[in-house]
């Protein structure tokens, strides 16, 4: 295996023979499915590689808050607001968890949100679309929290302990996510109005492609992925989860009795997949440029809670001083 990943990466991998003692040590661990913990020896670059990851997948928890935040007060029902309400503060704990995560790699979690906030740290691209109709909070479950486990499923296997663990967790809770949304498209398509399933098939046109978008660049394309798989930070390539992706997704599409907006997908009998068509990379290397239709938006208003909630965490900070003291005086 890492063998091949030398041969076909996109940058061209140091074999074994060629790495220090140390860091040959740490590949041999690696290849036996060791984990690694956070007072083990690791490659500078595999921690790095691991901060960069982590940190933007937690800052993709806490922005994707904000597309659903949106639609907390106009929910259709106390049923439905409750469900919303839970879910988007499940996404604040699944960011908290993974900075905890960062955390033990030595990075510092304001320096990365301040990053973050500079518009100088990515987020998941699917963050900087708009969600225009109700219809959007059952699209986001359904396609944008089924990407997310389909990627989070396989780095419950990741290399690294702690965010391996973190993983377990949050998994559990974004199959929860991904069936409230999907349950929610299926009322709607079954007992609503004509206007409702046009909102539904709306919502699916605006959100597929951004969706197989969250899985990043073909691993042609991708610079991080050689190195990430030889060191098991990441288990499977971008396309092949993309694949997996919508080789589940579409028989859910069809029971819903709804379209996406790919005239080319079609179920190829050789392969055992389906076909699709192509994406449209220059749309997402826009929006990782910050030219997405609410990079801005969303930036600001993390910008502001920021701001606002300053006095929130010094009263905590205060306060868990406070406990301290007493505890040590005790
Ligand atoms: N958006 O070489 P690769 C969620 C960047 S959680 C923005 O392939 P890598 C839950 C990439 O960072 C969603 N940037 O990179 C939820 C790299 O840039 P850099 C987040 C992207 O890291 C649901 C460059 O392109 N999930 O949705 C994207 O090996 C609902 C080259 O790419 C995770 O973060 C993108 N879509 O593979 C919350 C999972 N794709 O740093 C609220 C963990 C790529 O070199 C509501 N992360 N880039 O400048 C991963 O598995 C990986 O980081 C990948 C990218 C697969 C995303």
């Amino acid at each position: 295996m890492y063998a091949q990943l030398v041969e076909t990466g996109v940058k061209r991998l140091k074999t074994l023979d060629e790495m220090a003692p140390e860091e040959r040590a740490f590949q041999e661990k690696i290849d036996a499915e060791i984990k690694i913990e956070a007072k083990n020896w690791m490659p500078e670059a595999y921690r790095q590689t691991l901060v960069r990851q982590i940190s933007q997948h937690a800052h993709s928890e806490i922005v994707g808050m904000l597309p659903e935040g949106n639609w907390v007060t106009r929910a259709p029902t106390l049923k439905r607001k409750l469900q919303l309400m839970a879910k988007v503060q499940d996404e604040a704990g699944h960011g908290l968890y993974l900075y905890s995560a960062m955390e033990t790699l030595g990075a510092d979690r304001d320096v990365e949100i301040g990053k973050m906030l500079a518009g100088k740290a990515k987020y998941s691209s699917i963050f900087n679309y708009p969600t225009l109709t109700w219809a959007d909070m059952g699209a986001v479950g359904w396609l944008v929290d089924g990407a997310a486990i389909v990627n989070q499923v396989v780095l419950q296997r990741t290399s690294y302990g702690p965010y391996s663990r973190a993983m377990v967790r949050i998994c559990k809770e974004e199959s929860f996510h991904q069936r409230q949304g999907y349950e929610m498209l299926l009322t709607m398509m079954r007992y609503g109005t004509p206007a409702q399933k046009e909102m539904v098939q709306d919502a699916i046109n605006r959100f597929w492609w951004p969706s197989l978008m969250m899985f990043g660049p073909s691993d042609a394309d991708s610079p991080n992925s050689a190195q990430s798989m030889a060191w098991k930070i990441k288990r499977q390539g971008n396309d092949e989860l993309r694949q997996r992706f919508i080789d589940q997704t579409i028989p859910q599409l069809e029971l819903l009795g709804c379209t996406v907006p790919d005239p080319d997908l079609k179920w190829n009998e050789e392969t055992g997949h389906y076909d699709f068509g192509e994406i449209q990379w220059e749309e997402f290397y826009q929006v990782l440029k910050g030219n997405g239709p609410c990079n801005r938006e969303r930036l600001e208003a993390r910008c502001k809670a920021t701001k606002e909630g300053a006095w929130v965490r010094e009263a905590a900070v205060a306060y868990a001083k406070k406990q301290q003291a007493k505890r040590s005086a005790a």
